[in-house]
């Protein structure tokens, strides 16, 4: 019996600063009320999805920098979605700010399933950015200000009949997060992302942004066999442009749907769950083909270690031929 969960990635455009946690939700709803149109039952909402992508603004007052968190999960502004969910039968991924009882904070995704319940959380472990205020920037990214890299490494929960991972934005980049879940079995990757049009770190031509984000979600579900849902907050907001084109990549590695506007948009796929198994098999049967033996520097070692300097003088193969 094939296994097919009817997905969406529920891309948001702008959330504006002063926009209520209500207003969000509401927005969010209403994507949820079309999908159930459309007989998703499982939907993917971006990173940060509650407000505003507020790390672009240096805020020296810890006070107002917590405005932007969530204390609880869920509130009573968030509770609606749960219960939407549970009514209408849609499991979501929600990426939100999390500030923990004991003062920790974390850049935060949940699984929650059809029925309403959280199934498993998430911490971002690749904080792009910077922590200090940097001038020369049109606008920040004060990722490593403002949370403390995730604490729950990579695990994988079984949920609506498939085996799910988690990932936030930067991960994306990241083969290491892929391989990690991809050595756990897993068949559905959700992430949300913020991603700015502009690297504001150094000069690259700005289509690539859009290049990278197809590029690193395709690899990663084609090295692990396995779906990749990505979603962004999208558009122009509170100034700065964030890339849409949220999509949906399957075992394959090929683009199954994407995002046409950078507003509030749903992209709905069937998911095939069997479509995961021969690449697990036989091209990724990772028992079979890798050689863990040679990879001891992709987690002995963090940054690059440079071969001594000057070119090798190689072996003399031809005199006294
Ligand atoms: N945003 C960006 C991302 O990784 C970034 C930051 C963009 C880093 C481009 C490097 C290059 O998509 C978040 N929120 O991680």
């Amino acid at each position: 019996m094939t296994r097919i969960l009817t997905s969406a990635a529920a891309q948001l455009g702008p959330i504006a600063r002063n926009e209520t946690r209500a207003s969000a939700v509401a927005r969010m709803i209403d994507l949820m009320k079309r999908g159930k149109e459309r007989g998703v039952r499982y939907m993917v909402f971006p990173e940060l999805a509650l407000t505003t992508f507020f790390p672009r603004w240096y805020m020296e007052d810890w006070k107002e920098v917590e405005t932007f968190f969530e204390k609880q999960m869920p509130t009573k502004d968030v509770l609606p979605l749960f219960e939407k969910a549970a009514e209408w039968g849609i499991g979501f991924y929600l990426g939100y700010a999390e500030l923990t009882e004991d003062g920790h904070h974390y850049n935060t995704s949940i699984l929650v399933n059809d029925k309403g319940r959280i199934v498993g959380k998430y911490r971002k472990v690749h904080l792009p950015g910077h922590s200090e205020y940097e001038a020369q920037r049109p606008w920040q990214h004060l990722e490593k200000r403002y949370f403390e890299p995730g604490d729950l490494g990579y695990p994988v929960w079984r949920s609506m009949g498939a085996i799910h991972g988690m990932a936030i934005c930067n991960d994306r980049r990241w083969p290491e997060m892929y391989r990690s879940m991809g050595l756990q079995g897993v068949e559905i990757i959700s992430l949300g992302y913020n991603t700015p049009d502009e690297n504001t770190a150094a000069a690259e031509p700005k289509h690539l942004r859009n290049f990278h984000n197809d590029l690193v979600v395709q690899s990663g579900a084609y090295q692990n066999s396995c779906y990749v849902i990505a979603t962004a907050k999208a558009g122009i907001e509170e100034g700065v442009g964030l890339i849409g084109g949220s999509l949906i990549a399957q075992p394959s590695g090929e683009i199954v749907a994407k995002a046409q506007t950078l507003g509030d948009e749903l992209v709905v796929a069937d998911l095939d769950l069997d479509l995961t198994v021969m690449g697990k098999q036989t091209i990724f049967n990772f028992a079979n083909h890798r050689r863990v033996e040679h990879y001891a520097r992709i987690t002995g070692q963090t940054g690059v270690e440079l071969p001594p300097e000057g070119d090798l003088e190689g072996e003399d193969v031809l005199s006294g031929k």
